[in-house]
């Protein structure tokens, strides 16, 4: 592989808070592909790509074509591209691996690169507590309701989560910017996982708030940010992970 870079990036949502900012944001993401693409070795989609998806049978959701033509195009330039489930993107059968190309993980997964151990994944429902968040998870997970809702009229279905999601997220996007430090649920799933120090990178989206957290002398939470408040990204270069943003004013917070 040409590229000697590792991308990651998380949180795009897009479809939120409405259709105009979702497309410029969506072409803003196009734009930052398009930079990385030259020194790219792989790329990982970490989750929440669209506010809401779902795929039926024979029918998926219009919108968000540019996005899906870039990964693609990633994919058959021989670029890996891993895209995982987010909570808000988690209904996905199928389409993505065989209409693009790229690879697609409900679970977080271990990689290595030049010597380097990754534990990647969107994070939701890790970590310890969380039990109505866990259950409503459990219920999204659901092979049954997953089934149910697939005749649902994808007008009224579609219609009813975006619905959805644009009362409830638009000021929160999920959850608040305070940070809890040892608290929070992602860094205790970190603490408590079994291999931690074989882990050099624990690479998640979910939480909206960048940040790489030293856990140990090797080992680091990373928190990917999102690209609603921050369009940050990571990249390792081989040798360590960075955080970084495209077309941003707004800093990286300190924590
Ligand atoms: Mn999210």
């Amino acid at each position: 592989m040409a590229g000697k870079n590792v991308y990651f990036a998380s949180d795009f949502h897009l479809g939120i808070p409405d259709e105009a900012s979702s497309f410029e944001r969506e072409k803003r993401i196009i734009r930052w592909l398009d930079s990385i693409f030259a020194d790219c070795e792989a790329l990982f989609i970490v989750g929440d790509i669209f506010d809401f998806w779902f795929e039926y049978k024979l029918v998926v959701p219009k919108g968000f074509v540019r996005l899906q033509a870039k990964l693609a195009a990633f994919a058959d330039a021989g670029i890996p591209v891993h895209v995982f489930h987010g909570n808000h993107d988690l209904w996905q059968f199928g389409y993505f691996e065989k209409e693009l190309g790229v690879k697609v993980y409900a679970e977080p997964q271990v990689f290595e690169f030049s010597g380097k151990r990754f534990f990647v994944g969107h994070g939701d429902g890790l970590g310890p507590g969380q039990a109505k968040f866990k259950f409503i998870l459990s219920v999204y997970r659901n092979r049954f309701f997953q089934w149910l809702f697939s005749f649902v009229h994808p007008s009224i279905g579609i219609g009813t989560a975006n619905w959805f999601s644009h009362q409830s997220k638009l000021k929160t996007f999920d959850g608040n910017f305070t940070f809890y430090g040892e608290k929070e649920h992602l860094i205790q799933f970190c603490r408590n996982y079994p291999d931690r120090e074989r882990i050099d990178y624990f690479v998640f989206g979910h939480r909206h708030l960048p940040m790489i957290f030293p856990l140990s002398e090797q080992s680091a939470y990373v928190n990917l940010g999102d690209w609603i408040g921050f369009n940050s990204y990571a990249v390792f270069n081989q040798h360590k992970l960075e955080l970084k943003t495209f077309e941003s004013d707004v800093p990286l917070p300190a924590f």
